[in-house]
Order: C-alpha cells, then structure tokens, then sequence
C-alpha cells in the first residue's frame, strides 16, 4: 500500500488546550505522524510518496469559502491584533440563546467559526492544514489511477472539522474532502469512522445528503466529547434519511463489542452499495490512549483492518486521532497490515 506523507505537518504546533478547567499541553503534536511514518518506513507497508499541489478548491466543495479564508487569514490578523505571538484561540462561542452574526474582528471570528478550545492557530496552522488537504486529495488521484488501497497519513487531523467550525485539533476534514472528490468522479462512497471520537464534522457535513452514507463508532456522546453529536437516533435528515449511522459505545467497550458494531457498520456500507470506502482512521481506541476510554489491544487492530478489508472495495485510509504516541505507529501499522494481509479486490 502507498502512503502519502509530506513533513509540512511540523509547521503546526499548538502550546496548549483546555482540560479539567487548566491550559495544558497539546495531546496532538508533530511526533504523532513522525512514529507513524517511522513504522510504515520499517515494515516495509510500500512506497511513501509527496502530496501533489493540489491546492484548495475542493476543499470549497465541502467547507464554506469565507470559512477557508478565514483559516487563511487568521494568523496575520491575530497578530497583527495581539502585536504577541501566543496562539491565537477563541474565548466567545455563538452558543444556545445568543445570535449567528460573524464579527468583524479576528477575536469574534476565532469563536464564530470553532466550536471548542481544542484549535489553537499557530503561524504554521493553515499551511500543514492545506498540506493535510493535499495528502488526501493526492490519495483520491492514487485511486482513480487504479490503486486499490492508499493512505494519506494527515496531519492535522479532520473528522471534527463540520461546513464552517473547526474543533477538536481539526481544521478542515481531510476525509470528507476526498469522499466529495471521489463523489464528483461518480463514485458511490461510504466514510466508516473509527476514530474513538464522533465524526461530528463529517456528519454534519453530509447529513442531507443522499449521495455519501456516513458511519461511525465511537464513545457515546452522553459522556464523552464532543458531547453534543453522535447518538443513534441521527440517521440523517431529508434526503439524506438512511444514509448516517452511529454506534455510540460505552467506556471500556472491548474489541469484542466493538468488533460487533464494526461489523453491523460494514454490513450497512455494503447493503447501501458503497463502491468506494473512506476510513477515518484514528487509533484513539487503544487501551492506553490518554484521552480516550476503550480498551483496545495492539493485536486488535489487525483484527480490525481484516474486517474492513472483507469489503473487497477501494480504500482511502485517512489518519485521524490516537494520543498514546509510543504505539502509535505500531497501531497504525497493524490495521494497514491486517488489511493488506485480508484485501482482496
Ligand atoms: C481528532 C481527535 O481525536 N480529536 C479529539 C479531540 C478531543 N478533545 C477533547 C479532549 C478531552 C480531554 N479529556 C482529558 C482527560 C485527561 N485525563
Ligand atoms: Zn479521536
């Protein structure tokens, strides 16, 4: 299987993030992708190639254009309004009650277009964002020119990221973007989201839609972020009706249930006739992850990459969260080997 990997994520490092009431460390920084193509490096999983410039323009398929500009611009505004170089981060949201104008200075906008504190700008955010972009679109050029598996190892990651808000470290959805570029070459995809988290963003983004079934596993949003998205009553609205299916699951769910969803999830994508798959591919399962409470073992995730291999469709693999960086890129690794191993167009 071909990766697709450029260096540009470096230039996005946020300091801090706000957890239990203090601005702590970032759980998501550079040496995420770094292990990551460390291991793809040392099993040998195929060649690791540069994202093409590809530039932008799909991304305006999926997010508002006043959206992605902004994201352009905030890092000269902010600074420009600071005269610091701190992060720049929201501290108003447009939340329940109050109005949805955008503001005309960058400290509004930072909170008009989020929808949490987990998204610091930094003077490098919207490049390595762009970049990200172009490592999945460049994974959607690997498919139509044949390649039957890729994966675009994205950093930062993108399944939070909805139409106009960013959140949760995501900036644009790096996945829902290749699912609209795969969808305007005629192809009928489905998007499984395994990521630890709900795909709020994703969901969010095609929720009306007919055209792209979304799927996704994940802790309940009774009690685990992002709180407000991914119950099982979502099924999508309007035309979109069917075509949205969430598992959420509780702490400590084991491979065993989590395998069962996994499974139901793979039943839809096929009973839908998906001909195309987008895998949001985030380790935060795992057992030791710091932010996360499933129980998932290292060997679990070969399991899992089998699974969805049984689907015998193209895949794009696009990397999204897991925090417990020492095994992160064993993880990764495992659920690209076990699909390689069990993949069989
Ligand atoms: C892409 C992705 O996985 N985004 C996840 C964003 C999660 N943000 C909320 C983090 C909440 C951390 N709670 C920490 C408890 C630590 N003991
Ligand atoms: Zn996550």
């Amino acid at each position: 299987m071909k990766t697709i990997y450029s260096e540009n994520h470096r230039l996005h490092h946020t300091r801090a993030e706000l957890v239990s009431g203090k601005m702590v460390p970032a759980f998501e920084y550079p040496r995420r992708a770094e292990i990551v193509i460390e291991r793809i490096r040392a099993v040998g999983l195929g060649p690791i190639l540069e994202p093409r410039a590809l530039g932008l323009e799909a991304a305006k398929r999926v997010h508002a254009p006043r959206f992605v500009d902004f994201l352009e611009g905030a890092w000269d505004a902010w600074v420009a309004r600071q005269g610091d170089e701190t992060d720049a981060l929201a501290f108003t949201w447009p939340t329940r009650s109050l109005r949805d104008v955008e503001p005309k200075t960058i400290e509004g906008q930072l909170g008009f277009y989020s929808f949490d504190a987990g998204c610091g700008i930094t003077k490098g955010t919207f490049a390595a964002a762009r970049s990200a972009v172009e490592v999945a679109l460049t994974g959607v050029a690997l498919l139509q020119e044949g390649e039957s598996s890729v994966f675009s190892l994205c950093r930062p990651p993108g399944h939070h990221a909805a139409s106009d808000q960013m959140g949760g470290y995501c900036y644009l959805n790096n996945a829902a973007i290749a699912a609209q570029a795969l969808t305007d070459q005629g192809r009928r995809v489905a998007i499984l989201d395994v990521d630890y988290h709900h795909g709020n963003g994703t969901q969010q983004i095609f929720y009306d839609r007919a055209d792209v079934l979304f799927v996704s596993l994940h802790g309940t949003p009774e009690t685990e972020y992002p709180f407000f998205l991914g119950y099982a009553d979502e099924t999508g609205f309007g035309a979109g009706e069917g075509a949205n299916l969430n598992f959420p699951l509780p702490f400590g769910t084991l491979w065993g249930a989590f395998d069962e969803a996994l499974q139901t999830g793979c039943r839809k994508v096929k009973d839908w006739g998906a001909d195309t798959l987008v895998v949001s591919l985030g380790l935060d399962t795992y057992e030791e992850d710091p932010i996360s409470k499933f129980k998932l073992k290292s060997e679990d995730f070969l399991r899992m990459g089998e699974r969805i291999a049984a689907l015998g469709l193209p895949t794009l693999f696009v990397f999204e969260g897991g925090y417990a960086v020492e095994p992160l890129g064993i993880n990764t690794a495992n659920v690209l080997s076990g699909f390689e191993g069990a993949h069989k167009l």
